[in-house]
């Protein structure tokens, strides 16, 4: 188990290559069928989970300081497709409407799918070099479109949160697709 960390100097170690984080706070896995919701093609995700195993499509580590209002960690998210549509994170808003955060990508490639409270859609491309900024109250959503794992260090407020809930509900407006070998904005006809 993780020790808590208090709020002193310190080094931490990020491998940009696999996401590793030394020394960390926290970590999680997500596999594939935690997240049901989010795609669109129902039966390629079933078929993906019972064929593929369940694989875990992303994990998260933190390094997380008591009494600190800087947190930081890494998400590493593996390659693949359900019906063409690339893996995803869940995608939130922050609980707290008045903190954004920081994304810097460290390896692979990917789409940073961000929409406003009210709908707008912006997308940051992840390349390592490319560090995003998430202004508030814009939701966000990584999407690993290459073949190599993406990885990113985020750094946040612990006191931002996460709200799933809305995303979760109506979904975001476009969805990222494998189309013809290419990447694809689309709409998403599922988005009420
Ligand atoms: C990130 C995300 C992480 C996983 O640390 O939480 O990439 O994405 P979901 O939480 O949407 O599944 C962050 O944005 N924190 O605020
Ligand atoms: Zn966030």
């Amino acid at each position: 188990m993780h020790e808590p960390i208090s709020a002193l100097p310190m080094g931490v170690f990020i491998d940009g290559l696999t996401g590793a984080v030394n020394p960390a706070s926290g970590h999680y896995v997500k596999r594939l069928s935690e997240l049901r919701e989010i795609y669109q093609d129902k039966a390629a995700f079933d078929h993906a989970v019972r064929e593929r195993d369940d694989p875990v499509t992303y994990e998260v580590v933190e390094y997380r300081p008591e009494n600190s209002d800087i947190y930081f960690g890494t998400t590493t998210m593996y390659p693949g497709d359900i019906g063409g549509e690339f893996h995803m994170t869940r995608g939130h808003f922050h609980a707290r409407r008045d903190m954004g955060e920081v994304y810097y990508t460290q390896s692979g490639t990917g789409i940073l799918l961000l929409e406003s409270r009210n709908g707008e859609t912006r997308t940051v491309e992840m390349k390592p070099g490319v560090c995003a900024f998430i202004p508030p109250d814009w939701a966000h959503r990584s999407i690993n479109t290459g073949t190599e794992p993406l990885v990113f260090v985020w750094v946040c407020n612990p006191l931002a949160g996460h709200d799933y809930g809305e995303i979760l509900k109506r979904g975001m407006r476009k969805r990222v697709m494998k189309i013809e070998g290419g990447v694809k904005m689309i709409d998403n006809i599922a988005y009420v």
